[in-house]
């Protein structure tokens, strides 16, 4: 995450243009194009034997001049990925699913046990630490983006928080 994607562009542009010849892998062609976006800190809970669904925790900076608004997730490792926050009715707590995040031009956003996270919903097998899965974020704008999520144990959390 060190390197600026645009950076990486750069040298891939360079490249192609000194060594045409130069192998690239498919991962590399598809690499993030996402310029502005950058994702810190992200990792998914670690689940219990039984457990159906896990999130996704991560924050996300928009260094550039626009509002970024991510629209979806998808995962191998769940069924269903979903968006979705916490609300607070009275003393309870309640996850629901929202259309889509939004983050501010030059802003952050975290995505935290009791707030905005990513659902992992119907995950094909328990999430155990030290594991990762693969996570790909869509936003408004077009731009994929995708994520080697490692796997956490998270000692507080959201367990009591069921769908
Ligand atoms: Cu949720």
């Amino acid at each position: 995450m060190s390197l600026k994607p645009s950076f990486v562009l750069a040298l891939l542009t360079a490249a192609f243009m000194t060594l045409s010849t130069l192998p690239l892998s498919a991962s590399e062609i598809t690499a993030p194009s996402n310029s502005s976006i950058e994702i810190t800190n992200f990792y998914a809970r670690a689940t219990p034997p039984n457990a159906v669904n896990s999130a996704l925790f991560a924050t996300i900076t928009n260094n550039s001049k626009q509002i970024r608004t991510l629209v979806s997730a998808s995962s191998s490792a769940a069924e269903k990925v979903e968006l979705h926050d916490v609300i607070h009715e009275g003393d309870v707590m309640k996850m629901r699913q929202v259309a889509q995040i939004e983050i501010p031009a030059e802003q952050t956003v975290m995505l935290k046990p009791g707030s905005l996270h990513i659902m992992l919903l119907n995950i094909n097998k328990p999430f155990n630490d030290g594991e990762s899965i693969k996570v790909t974020l869509t936003y408004a704008n077009g731009d994929v983006q995708e994520l080697i999520v490692p796997v956490k144990k998270v000692m507080a959390g959201m367990r009591k928080h069921h769908h």
